[in-house]
């Protein structure tokens, strides 16, 4: 029995520090230790390489470093186990953080005033106050829920968007493709807080650009990507940057990561451009929270936040 990480991209030695510290007694290797691949129960994996799970016979769970799955599912040997995906209250309040100060930015036309200050312009835009704008969040899961009902508290008309139908207090909610276009023609401030399936790739492209509403928000509609990047066409976004069918953007993904020092995108003085930094898996509760995973179910509990393989996600 062992837990193997195989964590790309990220700091696995201080990851493997962490869980050892936690389950003392329990090995837990890195892919540089060398092992038995059918000693291995648990994988803790983060964008896995095509043969991450070669060998792995006995494996009873994975586990995915990150709350999205997309490059666990669209992995071409992915084990037929159980996946736990990360579900954390920090890493919740750090993407509504994100997306509270991305949608108060573009609400008080923060972008326009960085294009000003630059070109020694004094202009004064006045914007409508917060309860005139409304802001429409594709996701109404952990993430979508808790940055909903947080904007609602500002003050913000706060709309949602899911595959199931929900009920959320002080929220309009909307769901499938059938109530896809009045939940945007009522959007001012589009936020995409999807995972990334077959049915949800590409959905921020022009089509859904010119359905969002032209109402109070000075210049036209603006999108917050904080998801994935390929939810984004990102032509398409340049597009309707330069022609005005987007008054602004807040782009925390993107189609290819890092974003190619080529990409247009760079250039647009109203796309504000982060560097998948939204909410980071953090390593203190991340440590917690998947050391005491593996213990509950060597104890006979069930495992929690799995994913649904049909909906993929
Ligand atoms: P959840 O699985 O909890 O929620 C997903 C939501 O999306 C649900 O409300 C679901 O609907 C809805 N949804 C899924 N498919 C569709 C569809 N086809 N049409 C309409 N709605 C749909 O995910 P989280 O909230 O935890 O995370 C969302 C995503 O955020 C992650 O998948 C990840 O990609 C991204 N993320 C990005 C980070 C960053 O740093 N940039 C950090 C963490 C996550 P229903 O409720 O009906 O199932
Ligand atoms: C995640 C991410 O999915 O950091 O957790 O993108």
């Amino acid at each position: 029995m062992a837990m193997l990480l195989h964590l790309t991209d990220v700091n696995e030695k201080a990851w493997a520090d962490g869980l050892r510290a936690a389950l003392p007694g329990y090995p837990v290797l890195m892919r540089s230790d060398g092992y038995d691949p059918k000693a291995i129960h648990y994988i803790f994996a983060w964008k896995p390489a095509p043969n991450a799970f070669d060998g792995m016979d006995n494996l009873k769970a994975v586990f995915s470093l990150g709350a999205g799955v997309d490059s666990l599912m669209q992995h071409p040997a992915l084990p037929d186990v159980p996946i736990v995906r990360f579900v954390d209250d920090e890493l919740t309040q750090c993407m509504s953080d994100y997306v509270v100060a991305n949608v108060m930015m573009h609400q008080r036309l923060f972008t326009r005033y960085t294009a000003h200050q630059k070109a020694k312009i004094w202009s004064q835009l006045y914007p409508p106050a917060s309860s005139e704008i409304s802001v429409g969040i594709m996701g109404l899961g952990t993430l979508g829920l808790d940055a909903a009902n947080k904007l609602k508290s500002i003050g913000f008309d706060v709309l949602g968007w899911s595959r199931s139908e929900k009920e959320v207090e002080g929220v309009d909610t909307f769901a499938g493709n059938d109530q896809l276009d009045a939940f945007l023609a009522r959007t001012d401030i589009l936020v995409c807080l999807l995972p990334l399936t077959p049915e949800t790739r590409g959905i921020l492209n022009m089509e859904t650009f010119k359905k969002l509403r032209r109402g109070p928000l000075v210049g036209g509609p603006v999108l917050i990507n904080a998801a994935r990047g390929g939810h984004q066409k990102e032509s398409d976004i340049v597009t309707a940057l330069r022609d005005g069918t987007l008054a602004a953007a807040s782009l925390d993904v993107f189609e290819v990561e890092p974003l190619p020092k080529d990409s247009p995108l760079w250039e647009i003085e109203t796309c504000f451009i982060t560097p998948h930094i939204a909410a980071i898996s953090n390593e203190r509760s991340g440590v917690k929270y998947f050391a005491r995973m593996l213990l509950d179910h060597e104890a006979g509990k069930p495992l929690r936040n799995l994913v649904d393989r049909a909906r993929g996600y």
